[in-house]
């Protein structure tokens, strides 16, 4: 076991600012630290390994709005509809946006004299006989006080209801097919502007805050939320749910205080459970999910094997925000003119382990393309070094420029095939849409993703299971640079917190159910961690 040696000032400073917290990227930087509504949390882009099996499909999921407290009543935490929230993939190997999802939502009040946006008791429950009349006089007995438990969208009780658009943008139809394309029909790519409908010609609604079970059937709620659309195969979601991060996140900003070494033995790297408090445990937050058909996201509109240079797309997400704000007291504020980007997101590693604090509202406001105006902090980053030091140099490190991290940050093997052209340098996550899924527990599964072996995981693309804080802890460490570096201990650092405290579903959009406010269990230092929704630190 390797002991850490008391740190010196600067380096704790300097820990504290790339600290693996940020994998999740939580807060992660000034600006969304003061703008929570805008702050993403996590992207995820995999390809779908629930469901028909027959149309290969690929899952996006952003999640914004960190570190709900599910019982943080009586508002709750609807998304901003000031704010657009956008899925973007580059198809075309220059870091440039090809298809766009985007999302916006439109939220109603419809319960506005109660204190409360959301009510609910078993039938409703009326004024019992000895209620008093009301300021005119008018006896009040036999009417409707509390509405009946919320169970679907049209409920009365649902006071905060949000409905949302989805909008597909192909911006790459024509200048996108150059003379390596062999296909040529131009056909297959979509032109444009496709608003992405509910075939039943009601809105999209999203799920809202799991209240308890006593104002809403949640799960109910959750799955009338998983909306097929009329563009086959593709399917949406937008809704408070479990927070599908996990991280001992108070031991880690206690400058690397981690309740275990941060070098895991090879049984607790192997096990599929908890030796660790999950700080996000217990939390919510807010998720968008799209499931397209892989037709539909690369180049060649085509399923592209492992092997071609088509097969990998480049994805991230933003957040962006009308240019000006007119505040029209009393009369709510409004947004006017064009969006201006908040913040962006691509691997779970750059932004979050690598870029210094004062560069990363620039990077959260610029675009991929762009990135190598960053490259300094990942060809030497100072985490790295940090690792090295804070572990009397028991853990080397590569020297840099570190090139064994270019594949995060060009289209490279091993995630792209060779001969894929690399483009620019730029922070997106880059997902081989030929890789066949591997269903989670199944054979060759592993939560390491490509570490493990696992060529359908993290960094290709990145799956809800998959355990970004160690594995970018290893990928820092120089894991992917060879010997020495690739075998322990570098190839064991770790949080000791290697799976979700609840439990995934095995089907779009995977997300576990949000805790309710009524029952959820944040789990404590010191108490055995809820493993996927078993073991003694559960909620009830
Ligand atoms: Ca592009
Ligand atoms: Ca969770
Ligand atoms: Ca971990």
């Amino acid at each position: 076991m390797l002991r850490l040696k008391p740190l010196a000032g600067l380096v704790m400073l300097a820990l504290a600012a790339a600290n693996p917290v940020h994998a999740a990227n939580h807060r992660e930087a000034p600006i969304t630290a003061l703008d929570h509504k805008a702050d993403i949390t996590d992207v995820y882009a995999f390809r779908s390994y629930g469901g028909d099996a027959g149309v290969p499909r690929a899952t996006f999921v952003l999640g914004v709005d960190p570190l709900l407290e599910p019982g943080n009543g009586p508002n709750w935490f609807p998304f901003d509809d000031e704010i657009l929230y956008e899925i973007k993939i580059d198809n075309g190997h220059d870091a440039k946006e090809d298809i766009v999802f985007q999302f916006r939502f439109q939220t109603e009040q419809r319960l506005p004299s109660l204190f409360q946006v959301y009510a609910g008791v078993g039938d409703g429950v009326s004024a019992p006989g000895n209620a008093p009349p009301d300021l005119k006089g008018n006896p009040t007995v036999g009417n409707l006080v509390i509405p009946p438990k919320i169970t679907g969208f049209d409920s009365a009780g649902l006071g905060q209801r949000q409905r949302y658009t989805v909008t597909m943008l192909n911006k790459s139809r024509g200048h996108r097919h150059g003379k390596d394309d062999d296909d040529g029909d131009d056909r297959k790519h979509k032109r444009g502007v496709t608003r992405i409908g509910n075939p039943s010609g009601e809105p999209f609604f999203a799920v809202p805050a799991n209240v308890g079970p006593r104002t809403m059937d949640y799960a109910a709620l959750f799955d009338a939320g998983i909306y097929t659309t009329d563009v086959p195969h593709v399917k949406v979601f937008a809704g408070t749910t479990d927070d599908a991060f996990w991280i001992d996140l108070g031991g880690t900003f206690d400058t690397l205080n981690t309740s275990v070494s941060p070098v895991l033995s090879d049984g607790q790297d192997a096990a599929n459970q908890n030796f660790a408090a999950d700080t996000v445990s217990g939390y919510a937050v807010n998720s968008i999910a799209i499931e397209v058909p892989v037709t539909l996201l690369t180049n060649t509109g085509k399923v592209e094997p492992a092997d071609s240079r088509w097969a990998t797309i480049g994805v991230w997400a933003t957040t962006s925000r009308p240019r000006m704000t007119v505040r029209r007291s009393p009369k709510p504020a409004r947004g006017l003119g064009d969006y201006r980007q908040v913040q962006r997101m691509g691997n779970a590693l750059i932004n979050e382990l690598l870029i210094g604090t004062g560069s990363k509202d620039r990077f959260s406001m610029d675009e991929p393309k762009n990135d190598a105006q960053f490259a300094n902090f990942f060809l030497d980053p100072a985490l790295a070094r940090i690792l090295n030091a804070a572990t009397s140099g028991a853990i080397p490190i590569p020297p840099p420029a570190r090139t064994d991290l270019l594949p995060l940050v060009t289209y490279a093997p091993p995630i792209a095939a060779p001969g894929t052209p690399a483009g620019p340098i730029a922070d997106l996550l880059r997902l081989n849409t030929g890789v066949e899924p591997k269903v989670p527990g199944s054979a060759g599964y592993s939560r390491l993703g490509l570490l493990g072996g696992d060529a359908a995981g993290y960094p290709n693309g990145r799956r809800l299971p998959d355990d970004v804080t160690d594995i970018s802890l290893r990928a820092v460490a120089g894991v992917l640079a060879g010997p020495p570096f690739s075998a322990a201990p570098n190839a064991r650092l770790g949080d000791g917190v290697n799976v979700n405290d609840a439990e995934y579903r095995t089907d779009f959009p995977y997300l576990a159910d949000a805790p309710s406010g009524r029952n959820r269990r944040h789990i404590d230092p010191g108490e055995a961690g809820c493993t996927a929704g078993s073991g003694p630190s559960c909620a009830p």
